[in-house]
């Protein structure tokens, strides 16, 4: 089993290249983001609390992230490996996910970081929020304030699995099928 980070700021590609890559590798795809828009979709309880908490851009605690993951991990079967997309976001969270995988035999194998300019990313964003309606891209101030939140609290984490070595940096910018074929070529080096 392979495990993977899909790493980068808000609209840098994560999800839209996670789906694709998990179905060309046969990897499980687990996004927080996703699985926290679900809660909130539902209305349940935890996704009352976590809506007010994503729609100002702020991240929601650890601990409920970290739960999530740990149920997807032990019951996900069959599968080549793990493609993690939005998370972790904090060092806690990679320390925890690190632990989780090396208590079953595994362990972070490679860290995907998506660069791609400020600029771009704000206009991603910007025409997602025509489609989605999500309300953490309606606001332009929201917006701001996930990639402040980014630099301060999640990219940290790229000098902690740099020390590792599982760090590789791709150019998120051009066409959706131009990024799929570099990530596409990194993922086969990690496979063989
Ligand atoms: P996410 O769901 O992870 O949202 P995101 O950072 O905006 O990334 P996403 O994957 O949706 O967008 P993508 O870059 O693919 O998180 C949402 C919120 O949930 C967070 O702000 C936080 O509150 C909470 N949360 C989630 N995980 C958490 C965690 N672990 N800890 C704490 N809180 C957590 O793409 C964006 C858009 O760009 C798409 O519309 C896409 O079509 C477009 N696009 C992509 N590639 C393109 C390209 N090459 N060219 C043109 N457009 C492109």
């Amino acid at each position: 089993m392979i495990n993977i980070l899909i790493f980068g700021p808000p609209g840098s590609g994560k999800g839209t290249q996670s789906v694709k890559l998990a179905e060309k590798f046969n990897l499980s795809h687990h996004s927080t983001g996703d699985m926290l828009r679900a809660e909130i979709a539902a209305g349940t309880e935890l996704g009352k609390k976590m809506s007010s908490i994503m729609s100002k851009g702020e991240l929601v605690p650890d601990e409920v992230v970290i739960e999530m993951i740990a149920d997807k991990i032990d019951s996900t079967k069959g599968v080549a490996g793990f493609l993690f997309d939005g998370f972790p976001r904090t060092v806690v969270q990679t320390d925890e996910l690190e632990k989780m995988l090396n208590a079953r035999g595994m362990k972070i194998d490679s860290m995907l970081v998506l660069n791609v300019d400020h600029d771009e990313l704000v206009k991603r964003l910007i025409v997602r929020a025509e489609q989605s309606g999500r309300p953490d891209d309606m606001d332009p101030a929201v917006i701001e304030n996930r990639i402040n939140v980014y630099k301060a609290k999640t990219e940290p984490i790229i000098e902690y699995c740099r020390k590792r070595g599982i760090y590789q940096s791709v150019n998120g910018m051009g066409t959706i099928e131009e990024i799929f074929e570099r990530l596409s070529g990194m993922i086969k080096k990690i496979l063989k």
